[in-house]
């Protein structure tokens, strides 16, 4: 029996950190364009929307959107939320943190092309700040060793919704763009290290095999990922 629909873009971007939380907890799912509901049928749902990604749960027959609510419902229904009210803050802050990178790597989700100056702004001081961010939060709260040795994860002994959440955003993010790996080595040690282990877990492993057979190195798509990749390349 069907758990999930999945409306997003045949792209990773931010349909990923569903994906993999769905694929971690092996959910029955079907991953549908956005354009069979986004624009017209979206904003008449019981639940509206906005914007893709939106998530349908079969069981209640409701949709959900905004990709952070998507998440927190999904661990809260498969019980990968943290259980202390310090660290369960810290999951959704984690996710709401991701979506601002995204947000941030795209300009304002496309609106503006990257220039080189603001590119350069972004990628040699905002991002590594961003990074470092994920890096200490993770030190203080459960991360420990490095690269293929480390162990733990962001909020502690058990995986969250948070360390799907940061795989969908830095283990993209490098797969897309390979020249940013050392970026996040640098910065962000402990979490490139996380990244390897979450996306080394079986089911998970096994759907970006396919997806990046499918998709290459495909990240968000549109004028936005020319732009991206102009500077970067
Ligand atoms: N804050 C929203 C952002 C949604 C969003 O920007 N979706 C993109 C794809 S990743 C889109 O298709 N936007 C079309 C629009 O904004 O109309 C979320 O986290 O879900």
């Amino acid at each position: 029996m069907l758990d999930y629909k999945l409306f997003y873009w045949d792209l990773p971007f931010r349909g990923n950190f569903i994906q993999l939380f769905l694929e971690e907890v092996g959910a029955q799912y079907e991953r549908h364009d956005a354009g069979e509901i986004y624009p017209e049928r979206s904003r008449g749902l019981h639940n509206p929307g906005m914007a893709p990604p939106y998530l349908y749960e079969c069981k209640s027959k409701t949709y959900f959107a905004q990709m952070p609510a998507c998440l927190m419902h999904l661990g809260r229904e498969y019980d990968y939320l943290p259980r202390r009210a310090e660290t369960h803050t810290l999951a959704l802050k984690a996710i709401l943190d991701c979506n601002d990178v995204l947000m941030e790597i795209t300009n304002s989700n496309g609106q503006l092309m990257w220039t080189r100056d603001s590119w350069d702004a972004f990628r040699y001081a905002r991002l590594p700040e961003w990074m470092q961010v994920f890096e200490n939060t993770g030190l203080q709260h459960g991360l420990k060793g490095g690269g293929s040795n480390g162990a733990g994860f962001l909020l502690g002994a058990r995986l969250t919704v948070a360390d799907i959440a940061i795989t969908a955003l830095f283990g993209t993010m490098i797969y897309s763009f390979p020249e940013l790996e050392g970026d996040l080595l640098e910065n962000a040690p402990h979490i490139a290290g996380l990244c390897q282990r979450v996306e080394a877990r079986p089911q998970i492993r096994y759907f970006l095999e396919k997806q990046r057979e499918e998709m290459g190195r495909g990240y968000c798509g549109g004028r936005i990922e020319d732009s991206l990749r102009k500077m970067i390349g």
